[in-house]
C-alpha cells in the first residue's frame, strides 16, 4: 500500500520571481497550503469569509459534533498531536487543534478575515482578486481551499416560515435556545443526524428523529487514550507514527476497496457487520424501520456505536411517515399526525457542488468558471481546470471523501500543487494550467471505474451528480496516492 505524505518532498526555497500567493478559506486545507507556501518563503494572504480559522470545525458546533475518523490520522503529518483523548475526537477539541496550528505557524497572523473574495480575474499573468471589504489584489498564483460540505441545504418545506419555535440548520446552530426538557424534532438521518441523536436523546423532553431513508450503522466504540499512552506518544514520535499508520491502514484496506468495488469481499465483510449491528435493535417494528433497502456504503456510512442505543430510549420517536408540511406548533406527516415541537432541527447536509462559487472566477480569455462547471464541477485529478492558469483547488471535484482522512488528502495534493509552484520558482514556466485533453481523459476513466463502485448500486446520496455519477474519487486510493506524488508535465499547458 502506498505510503502517507509526510512532509513531502524537502522544500525547496522559492529562489525566482517573488511570487504572491492567495489562498481563499482559513480551514483545514486553507491553514496546510499556507504553511507550505511559508515554507518556501512565499508571500501569501489567506482570506476567510468567517471570523476565525478552522472551516467545518469553526462552522459546526451541534451537540455531539465528532469526527469519525479516527483523531490521530485526521491530523497534519508535520503537527501530530498526542494529546487526543480518545480514538475520535470531539469537535471542539479539533477545532482547537487546527486554531493552535495556525496559530503556531504564523497563518491567522496572516488572514484576513470577514473577507470573502466575491471575484477572481486572470488578466495579463495575474489575478486580479476582489472581497467584500473593497480590498483588491494582485497575485500570481490562487489556491481555492474552500471546502465541500459549507452551503447549508435548506430544504423548501412548506409552512416552514410558519413554525413558532426555533428552526436552525445543524450547521448554524442556535446556542441561545434551550435544549434541555424541550420537545426536539430533527430531520434527516445522515452522519450529523446521528451524532445530534447521541447528544440531545438524554436531554430532550421528546426526540422525534424525521426519517426519509434509513441508514446503515457501522459501529465503532470510541476508545479512550489513557495518560500512559499520551505519555509514550509525547515521548516517541515513532510509536504515534506506527499508530497512525495502523489506523490509516485499517480503513484503507477494508474501506478503500469496498467503496469501489461492490463485488469485494471486503465490502461483504462490512455488510456483516452492519447488518448484525442493526440485529442489535430489539423491537422488530423500529429494526424494520431502521432497515435500509440498499446496499451498505451506497450512501456514506453513518459510524456510531450509540446512535441505535439512542432511539431506542423510550422518549426517542422515529418518524418515518413523509413530512406533508411544518405547522405553527410542529411537523404535520402525511398519516396526518401532527408532532408538537419546540425546537427544529435541519440536520439536512449541503450543497456539494458549489466549491468556490458564489465566488466569480475568470480564467483566460474571459472564461466563466461558472461556464465551465454549468453541467457540474470537474477539475483534473481534482485539482486544475483548463484555462485557468495558476489556479488550483484543495479537496475539489471529485476529490476522495467519505470516511477517509481528509487531512492527509489535502496534503497529497498540496505536495502537488507546490511541484507546480516550485517550476515557477525555478523560471520554467510562469504560467501552468491543466490541459482539456488530461482532464477529458481522467473524466473518461473516472466514469468508467465509477460502474463498479458500490455508490452507483441503488442509492440516493450527496455523492451522486445530477446524472447519477458518484462525484468523488472513483479508483483506488492507492491511485490517487501515485497520481498526486509528482505531476506529469505533459497533462500541463505552461507559457
Ligand atoms: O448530511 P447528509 P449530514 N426531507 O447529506 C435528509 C460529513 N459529516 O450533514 O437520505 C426529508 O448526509 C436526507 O435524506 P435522504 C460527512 O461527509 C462528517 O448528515 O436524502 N429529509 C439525509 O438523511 C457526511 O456525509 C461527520 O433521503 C431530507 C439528511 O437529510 C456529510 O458531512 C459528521 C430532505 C442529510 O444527510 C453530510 O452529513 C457529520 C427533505 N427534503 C457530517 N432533504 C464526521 O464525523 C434532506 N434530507 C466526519
Amino acid at each position: 500500500m502506498a505510503e502517507p505524505a509526510q512532509n513531502g518532498p524537502a522544500s525547496e526555497r522559492c529562489e525566482g520571481p517573488s511570487l504572491r500567493v492567495a489562498v481563499i478559506g482559513a480551514g483545514m486545507a486553507g491553514i496546510l497550503a499556507a504553511i507550505k507556501l511559508q515554507d518556501r518563503g512565499i508571500e501569501c494572504d489567506v482570506f476567510e469569509k468567517g471570523d476565525g480559522v478552522g472551516g467545518t470545525w469553526r462552522e459546526n458546533t451541534y451537540p455531539g459534533l465528532a469526527c469519525d475518523v479516527a483523531a490521530h490520522w485526521y491530523t497534519y503529518s508535520f503537527a501530530r498531536n498526542p494529546e487526543w483523548d480518545s480514538l475520535m475526537a470531539a469537535g471542539e477539541d479539533i477545532r482547537a487543534y487546527f486554531e493552535r496550528v495556525a496559530n503556531d505557524f504564523g497563518v491567522t497572523q496572516r488572514t484576513r478575515f470577514a473577507s470573502e473574495v466575491t471575484e477572481l480575474h486572470y488578466r495579463d499573468g495575474g489575478w486580479d482578486l476582489e472581497c467584500t471589504t473593497g480590498y483588491q489584489g494582485r497575485y500570481d498564483f490562487v489556491i481555492a481551499a474552500t471546502g465541500v460540505l459549507h452551503h447549508p441545504n435548506i430544504p423548501r418545506f412548506d409552512g416552514l416560515e410558519t413554525f413558532e419555535g426555533a428552526v436552525f440548520h445543524s450547521a448554524r446552530w442556535n446556542h441561545d435556545v434551550e435544549l434541555n426538557g424541550k420537545r426536539i424534532g430533527v430531520i434527516g438521518t445522515g452522519s450529523t443526524a446521528a451524532q445530534l441523536a447521541t447528544a440531545l436523546v438524554p436531554r430532550a423532553e421528546r426526540f422525534d428523529l424525521f426519517q426519509r431513508t434509513a441508514q446503515w450503522v457501522l459501529p465503532r466504540d470510541n476508545v479512550p487514550y489513557t495518560e500512559e499512552e499520551k505519555a509514550r506518544f509525547r515521548k516517541d514520535p515513532e510509536a504515534l507514527e506506527a499508530l497512525i499508520r495502523e489506523l490509516r491502514a485499517k480503513t484503507l484496506e477494508g474501506f478503500a476497496t469496498a467503496v469501489i468495488d461492490a463485488d469485494s469481499p471486503e465490502l461483504a465483510a462490512i455488510e456483516q457487520i452492519c447488518r448484525e449491528n442493526l440485529d442489535t435493535v430489539k423491537d422488530p417494528d423500529l429494526r424494520h424501520r431502521l432497515t435500509p433497502d440498499y446496499r451498505v456504503a451506497c450512501k456514506r456510512l453513518v459510524i456510531s456505536s450509540t446512535f441505535y442505543d439512542a432511539i431506542q430510549q423510550p422518549n426517542a420517536n422515529l418518524v418515518t411517515s413523509p413530512i406533508q408540511r411544518i405547522e405553527p406548533a410542529g411537523v404535520r406527516t402525511a398519516d396526518g399526525v401532527l408532532h408538537d415541537l419546540d425546537v427544529l432541527v435541519l440536520a439536512t447536509g449541503f450543497l456539494v457542488d458549489r466549491f468556490i462559487r458564489p465566488t466569480r472566477v475568470i480564467g483566460r480569455h474571459g472564461t466563466d468558471l461558472d461556464d465551465v462547471w454549468a453541467e457540474g464541477p470537474l477539475a483534473y485529478l481534482s485539482m486544475s481546470v483548463p484555462d485557468f492558469p495558476n489556479f488550483f483547488l484543495l479537496n475539489g471535484p471529485n476529490s476522495p471523501v467519505g470516511n477517509f482522512s481528509l487531512v492527509e488528502v489535502a496534503q497529497h495534493q498540496i505536495e502537488y500543487i507546490m511541484q507546480l509552484v516550485d517550476g515557477i520558482c525555478r523560471g520554467d514556466y510562469s504560467e501552468v494550467s491543466a490541459t482539456p485533453g488530461a482532464l477529458r481523459r481522467f473524466e473518461t476513466e473516472r466514469r468508467e471505474a465509477a460502474r463498479k463502485t458500490v455508490w452507483v448500486t441503488g442509492c440516493d446520496s450527496w455523492y451522486l451528480d445530477k446524472d447519477g455519477v458518484p462525484a468523488s474519487w472513483t479508483f483506488s486510493y492507492d491511485r490517487f496516492v501515485d497520481e498526486t506524488a509528482a505531476p506529469r508535465m505533459e497533462d500541463f499547458e505552461t507559457q
